[in-house]
């Protein structure tokens, strides 16, 4: 017993929670599976793990850099409140955890595990389950997880045994993986031309849901790719010219509304590179600052190219031998090279608007809690709204939907905060799924406990049979074919 729980908390650890390694080594069986000779075996191991790797770098420096210098922004105006961003959530909820909770502190680590293979379980009893993807981005779960658990502790008394709290952390966890991801299926079929992933990151309703609806708001023709532009504009379709540019403007503008004294303070500014006045012009600085942001976009782009095109072709070999008919979900900014090449761009661009005009709101309203943009929602959830927006519905669904999703996380952030009594943690996970369908769940959770736990589940259960009733081809949607436009 205590061999098989140091393998499992071995593999956790080194494989499930390090994600390079864990597409490597699907990629690795996949080929062997298929019988690639071991140099091509190799080679694609190789090119798998490197490539997430270099992902990780892109967007380890998009977080790493431009995080500090919305959280200054906090520190300027002394406002307390919470920012909704993964990793201040998961440093919330595991502090909370700490303080309320002593004896919890290994649950989500558990429940990582638990719902990870009840994930495998569900994919491998497809024919009655309708689930056809395996949930692979452990970094993401590892957040996630620790979100539920806090989530649950918080509202559910009744879970507040530690093998109880595992277990109801994991099951749902776990539910939410699979059927949240095989929401994204058919969209980003359609959107990647039949590539052979799914999307297992913090959007997959958001995906689901704007892939339905951003038909209704323009024609898929008039994307941002075809989108007629004066002669000088059309240099915004390269992705380095238009995100520089945007950069400048808007992180100019934050910059210069920070000033030099604030960025050459490194209790402040506690990451990404210091302003020295001895060295550098701040003019430049900001300059070099904001350059930095397109950088670390093209490096994140390059490692998705390359580790999606491994892992897609070895995948073949697991869904083909051990895990029949089964998708990998992978991160969403494997999404973004599928898009108009402005698409990511855009989507942040009216994402971060719709939060700016929400977030004023707030103070107007003299709302009690008070919410700062985080980096990472308001850059990849609405950037990938807006990938997929665009491709259905071209730049108006891009533009109405992204700004929608903006607003989105942070009134319903706001309502989490208040909820889970998280203002004196400083953080929410506020990635959209954490707010649609999470949100909703919290309430349930809180009103019906266990019954509203049981219901919750049962939800996440029936979507993958509604969405195989609904699917007219049956072989197709096994297949995992997108119906012609629908
Ligand atoms: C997240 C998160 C990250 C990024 C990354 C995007 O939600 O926690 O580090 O998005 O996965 O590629």
């Amino acid at each position: 017993m205590n061999i098989l729980l140091g393998i499992l908390n071995w593999f956790s650890q080194n494989i499930l929670q390090q994600p390079a390694f864990f597409v490597g080594l699907l990629v690795l069986v996949g080929y062997l599976l298929l019988k690639k000779p071991l140099h091509d075996v190799f080679a694609g191991f190789i090119k798998a793990t490197v490539g997430y790797m270099i992902l990780n770098v892109g967007a380890g420096g998009l977080v790493s850099t431009f995080r500090p210098i919305l959280a200054a922004l906090n520190f300027k105006f002394n406002i307390g409140a919470a920012v909704i961003d993964p990793y201040f959530g998961l440093t919330a909820a595991n502090t909370l955890i700490e303080e309320k909770f002593p004896a919890f502190v290994g649950t989500a680590t558990t429940a990582l595990l638990i719902g990870f293979f009840l994930n495998i379980l569900l994919v491998a009893l497809r024919k009655v389950t309708k689930v056809r993807t395996l949930f692979i981005t452990g970094h993401i779960m590892v957040q996630q997880a620790a979100t539920v658990a806090m989530m649950l502790l918080v509202l559910i008394p009744a879970f507040r045994t530690p093998w109880v709290a595992s277990l109801a952390v994991g099951v749902v966890c776990g539910l939410y993986w699979a059927v949240s991801s095989n929401m994204t299926v058919e969209p980003t079929q359609r959107l990647t031309h039949g590539g052979g992933f799914a999307i297992g990151h913090q959007q997959q309703f958001a995906i689901w849901f704007v892939d339905k609806v951003a038909p209704k708001f323009g024609k898929k023709e008039d994307n941002l790719d075809n989108l007629k532009l004066p002669a000088f504009l059309n240099i915004f379709h390269d992705t380095v010219v238009a995100s520089a540019t945007l950069m400048i403007f808007f992180f100019g503008a934050i910059l210069y509304i920070l000033g030099p004294d604030i960025m050459s303070n490194a209790k402040i500014i506690t990451s990404g590179t210091l302003f020295d006045p001895t060295k550098q012009s701040f003019f430049m600085y900001v300059i070099s600052t904001a350059f930095t942001f397109s950088v670390y976009l093209f490096i994140l782009m390059q490692g998705v190219r390359m580790f999606v095109a491994e892992l897609t072709n070895a995948f073949q070999g697991i869904s083909a031998k051990l895990l029949p008919g089964s998708f990998p979900a992978v991160d969403v900014a494997a999404s973004y090279g599928f898009g108009s090449a402005s698409a990511t761009l855009f989507g942040f661009a009216t994402g971060l608007i719709g939060q700016l005009i929400t977030i004023v709101l707030l103070i107007v309203f003299k709302n009690p809690v008070l919410i700062i943009t985080g980096f990472v929602p308001v850059f990849f959830d609405n950037a990938a709204v807006a990938v997929y927006a665009d491709k259905r519905g071209g730049w108006k669904a891009a533009v109405v939907l992204s700004f929608i999703s903006g607003v989105l996380q942070v009134a319903l952030g706001a309502v989490a905060v208040s909820l889970l009594g998280l203002a004196s943690y400083g953080g929410y996970h506020g990635n959209i799924d954490f707010d649609i369908p999470w949100v909703p769940f919290a309430y349930i959770f809180k009103y019906a406990g266990v019954i509203g736990y049981a219901l919750v589940c049962l939800f996440l259960l029936a979507i993958p049979q509604i969405q195989f009733a609904k699917a007219k081809d049956k072989d197709a949607y096994y297949r995992g074919d997108a119906p012609a436009e629908d």
